[in-house]
């Protein structure tokens, strides 16, 4: 039976490749942070909490003496480095725990397959943050990287020491570089979820209006139980390497609302610029959507567009469902949650 430890298994990556690793037989210990509270509402949400096969065990990513006896206790076979102070916006305020966090904090497993046992495989959850100001379109493995946030330079180190972890001792260690990928499970401070969730409660009366950043902006978004699949072939690859996932299309934050709005019936239409602007449902002239400079970032990545060729010659990896596909099962799992006052 192969062994996986995830980290981050609390988190929507975590929580989507636990299930997909525990569906193909494996054994899998799934390292989560000590909160005050507990924190596992995805593994319930899928119904995975309880499976036998699924060992829940304390870890923090900052500590290097919790990564050697954490190696030593699971014994895996494959290592899925999903922690991180993973939102870009809050990177700005605590650069240096995200720094710590996202940049060293995969260091300390890698040191400790190092010392352990190095035919242990290792995935790095990289980013498109890495990307950062436009360099080429579509990006893939080979573009220049031009981080724009302490959360993308953290994570460009981290890249960075995974490849040269794979070059110096031979350690199978492999760099996911992944663009956005949303799904119910997605914390609600990220855009997409944002607006579905926002939608959901409007569509409810539970509240009249959207307070959003920048909508000029542009993502590649895909749907994170496609990409933990592109993490798992990854690591069955015969050899380590980099990789994109992708969807290889690209859409503002503006286009996002107006899909989510449309498949909840609103007819949401536009006016004004900038911190001016506004959204009003087309049939009463009521705001719908407000913009907060305070959701800006000083830096901005404007475009991303994921070139993910070698994932579909290498791995036989696509990404299948369409943004539109994705917005609706987000909407329709948000308008579920907030009929039933569920808090997450
Ligand atoms: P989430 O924010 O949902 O999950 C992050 C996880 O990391 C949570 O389980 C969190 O625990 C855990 N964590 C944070 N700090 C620590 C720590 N000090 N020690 C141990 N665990 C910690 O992220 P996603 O699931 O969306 O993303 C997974 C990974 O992929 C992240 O590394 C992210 O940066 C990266 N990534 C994500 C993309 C995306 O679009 N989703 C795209 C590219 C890369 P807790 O629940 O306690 O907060
Ligand atoms: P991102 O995701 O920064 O791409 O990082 P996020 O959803 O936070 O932002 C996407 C874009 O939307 C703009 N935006 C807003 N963002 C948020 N969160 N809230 C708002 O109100 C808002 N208004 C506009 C942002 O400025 C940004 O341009 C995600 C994370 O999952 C990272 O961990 C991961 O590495 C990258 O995706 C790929």
């Amino acid at each position: 039976m192969k062994v996986a430890l995830i980290t981050g298994v609390t988190g929507q990556d975590g929580a989507y490749l636990a299930q997909n690793l525990l569906e193909r037989g494996y054994l899998v210990y799934g390292a989560y942070r000590r909160t005050s509270t507990v924190n596992f509402w995805r593994l319930e949400f899928l119904g995975i909490d309880k499976n036998p096969q699924l060992h829940l065990i304390e870890y923090d990513l900052t500590d290097l003496g919790s990564a050697i006896r954490l190696i030593e206790f699971c014994k895996p076979n494959e290592v899925y480095n999903l922690a991180a102070q993973s939102f870009v916006g809050v990177s700005f305020d605590q650069p240096v725990t995200t720094a710590e966090i996202t940049g060293i904090g995969p260091v300390h497993l890698l040191e400790a397959i190092r010392i352990l046992d190095r035919n242990i495989r290792f995935y790095q959850a990289s980013t498109s943050e890495m990307f950062g100001k436009v360099q080429a379109v579509p990006q893939n493995e080979n573009t220049p990287f031009y981080p724009r946030s302490p959360y993308g330079v953290a994570k460009l180190y981290a890249h960075w020491m995974t490849v040269n972890y794979r070059e110096s001792y031979g350690i199978f260690a492999t760099s996911g570089i992944l663009f956005n990928h949303e799904s119910p499970l997605r914390g609600r401070e990220f855009v997409t979820r944002k607006i579905t969730d926002s939608v959901a409660k409007i569509k409810l009366g539970l509240l009249d209006c959207i307070e959003l950043g920048n909508l000029d902006v542009k993502r590649d978004w895909g749907y994170a139980k496609e990409y933990v699949e592109g993490m798992r072939r990854m690591l069955q690859a015969s050899e380590p390497d980099s990789f994109v996932l992708a969807t290889n299309r690209t859409e503002t934050v503006r286009d996002f609302v107006i899909m989510a709005f449309k498949a909840a019936g609103f007819d949401i239409l536009f006016r004004g610029e900038n911190e001016n602007e506004i959204g009003y449902d087309g049939s009463n002239g009521k705001v719908l959507l407000r913009i907060n400079p305070k959701f800006y970032r000083p830096a901005e990545v404007e475009l991303l567009m994921g070139d993910p060729s070698k994932a579909r010659s290498a791995l036989d990896w696509k990404a299948e469902t369409s943004l539109e596909q994705l917005c609706k099962l987000m909407l329709d799992s948000d308008l579920k949650r907030n009929s039933l006052g569920a808090s997450f």
